[in-house]
Formats: C-alpha cells, sequence, structure tokens
C-alpha cells in the first residue's frame, strides 16, 4: 500500500448503500464477508474516513459494519466524529451518579442519537461492541503529508493534549473528565469534533433548518484577517443581515483560529457543505457535503499534493435509497 494514496471519504451518517456505490466507483472490491457484511478493499490505496457514520440517515447498521470491516482489513481508518463521541458520552455515566449520563437524556440529545438506537434495538449486543469501537477512534490523523481531523484543526490544543495524553483516542476517564468544560478534554473534544463558534450577541437564538435552536454560530478556523461576523460565519444557516456586517471585537478575533497556507493539507467533515466540491483553501478540504440530506457523499483522492486539486474529488450523488 503506498503510504501516501489516501481516499478520504466525508461524514456517511447512515447512507450505507451511498457507500458502497462510492467505494464501487473508487475502485474497491468486495473480499468476501466477514459476519455477513462485505469487507471492501482496493489493491494499492486505503480509505480515511473522517466521522460520523452514524445518526439521522437509515442504514446506520450496515453503515458501521462496512467501515469496521475495513477497518478490521487494513483498507481504512477511521477518526472520531461529533456523533460518534455523542453516541459516548450518552451511554457513559457521571461518577458515583448511575441515573445520570455525561451527555444528558434530554429531548435534544434524544433526538439526535434516536434513529441509531431504534436501527439498533434488536441488536443490543451489536450496539455495545460499536460503543467499545468508537473508543478506539482516533481524535485526528497526522502524517508526514497530510492531516485529517472532523471539524477543526487546533495546533496549540492538540500539542497539550500529546503532552498529557499518549493515545489519540479517548477512554472513559477522559469522557469523565469532559464533564469539567475547563478541562483540556472537554476543550480538545469539542474543538476538533465540533469546530469553532461565537455566541450570538444580546442573548439572541438562531434556529436552524434542522429545527434546533442555536445561541451560536459555527465559525472558520482558517479566516486570513476577518473583519466581520460574515468574513468567519461557516454554517448552511445564514446570520440575520445585521449581524453579517458586525465587526468582530478584539477579543474575538484574538480567539479565532487559523490555517496558514504553510501548513500541510488538512481533510475535515462536519460542515453540511452543499455545491461541487472543492478545496475552501489551497491546503484545506471539507467532504461534507451533506450526503444524509440527498447531498453528495464525497471523496479526496490524495496521492500526497501540497496544493488541493478540484479534479480530485468524487462523489456520489444520494438517491431515494441512501
Ligand atoms: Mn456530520
Amino acid at each position: 500500500m503506498k503510504q501516501s494514496s489516501f481516499d478520504l471519504i466525508g461524514d456517511v451518517h447512515g447512507c450505507a448503500n451511498t457507500l458502497e456505490k462510492l467505494l464501487l466507483k473508487l475502485g474497491y472490491s468486495s473480499l468476501g464477508q466477514r459476519n455477513g457484511w462485505p469487507v471492501y478493499a482496493h489493491s494499492d490505496r486505503s480509505v480515511i474516513f473522517v466521522g460520523d457514520i452514524v445518526d439521522r440517515g437509515p442504514r446506520i447498521r450496515e453503515a458501521l459494519h462496512l467501515v469496521k470491516n475495513m477497518v478490521d482489513e487494513g483498507s481504512a481508518q477511521c477518526i472520531l466524529g461529533n456523533h460518534e463521541y455523542n453516541a459516548i458520552a450518552y451511554t457513559t455515566t457521571v461518577p458515583n451518579k448511575p441515573e445520570e449520563y455525561v451527555r444528558a437524556h434530554n429531548s435534544r440529545h434524544n433526538r439526535l442519537i434516536a434513529e441509531t438506537l431504534s436501527q439498533f434495538a434488536s441488536y443490543p449486543e451489536e450496539w455495545r461492541e460499536f460503543l467499545e469501537w468508537f473508543k478506539t477512534l482516533p481524535l485526528y490523523l497526522e502524517f508526514p503529508l497530510f492531516r485529517v481531523v472532523h471539524a477543526c484543526w487546533d495546533t496549540q490544543l492538540i500539542a497539550e493534549f500529546e503532552q498529557r495524553y499518549r493515545s489519540r483516542c479517548i477512554d472513559t476517564a477522559f469522557v469523565h473528565q469532559t464533564l469539567n468544560l475547563e478541562s483540556l478534554e472537554f476543550k480538545l473534544l469539542d474543538r476538533l469534533t465540533r469546530g469553532t463558534d461565537i455566541s450570538l450577541p444580546d442573548g439572541r437564538k438562531i434556529t436552524g433548518r434542522d429545527g434546533l435552536e442555536r445561541s451560536f454560530f459555527r465559525t472558520k478556523f482558517w479566516a486570513d484577517e476577518p473583519e466581520t461576523y460574515k468574513d468567519v460565519v461557516f454554517q448552511p444557516d445564514p446570520l440575520p443581515d445585521d449581524l453579517n456586517h458586525k465587526q468582530l471585537s478584539r477579543q474575538q478575533k484574538a480567539a479565532l483560529l487559523s490555517y496558514h497556507d504553510s501548513e500541510k493539507p488538512v481533510f475535515v467533515g462536519h460542515y453540511w457543505l452543499q455545491g461541487n466540491p472543492k478545496p475552501l483553501k489551497p491546503n484545506l478540504a471539507c467532504l461534507d457535503y451533506s450526503a444524509v440530506k440527498y447531498g453528495k457523499l464525497v471523496c479526496y483522492r490524495f496521492d500526497g499534493e501540497q496544493i488541493l486539486d478540484n479534479s480530485k474529488f468524487v462523489w456520489v450523488n444520494v438517491e431515494p435509497d441512501n
């Protein structure tokens, strides 16, 4: 396997039929079955999934089996997305409070994980095994020529984490630490899997297309010298117009991250993009094109180039059979 030939695939969210179509399009083929599910591999390439295999879509269980079989075979790696982390935290109890969960079972959280739980309702043992497997997925990957993280590369937090931890995976003790919102564990997890954001001023809220109300908006971690909210907003839901032109405060600017053109390419998912896939910067590509909303399941075929190339995106449009 060539060390520099990787196929990076965006958020699957249970679109298992589309994933199989994409793998076939990329030249992967099934070597046979393991545990009743196909094992895809390629003679000289391998896949990196950017996380968020679970939640929302119709074939979550199938998607997990396809991905895990590839990881077990050595034909793929997979990092942790915020949705896999949510599943871990949703099923991890608070120390000394066996009735309470690290991710509270409130209506919003229940709704986000409902599809996954219902598809595993008849397979509780399998679900437990996948939850354990999620704890073996790294939070990020770094290679000589590129990086992969679900939502945001934060050099400083990653350096602090690497000083303290030997593994890039999280365990129950790590999840417990995230209960303290000032802890490195919470900050790292939140930052790497959910990205950066700015609170809306004056207690304002916006209701997203997903029906959820939010008091913050997602921001770019790569904006060069931003001045206004519009320069940094990065989410499917637009800001109210008056906020677009609002000036960023000095503190807000100081808290924003950047990703300089001289850094090695980084691949992310997470952001529900639409339209035709292309790099966001010469050294940054997002692979999440809203597959589960009948968008595209997107791959970038990386061969070591340090300036990303429009022509290296490959995708499948998601059909009603997902
Ligand atoms: Mn996602």
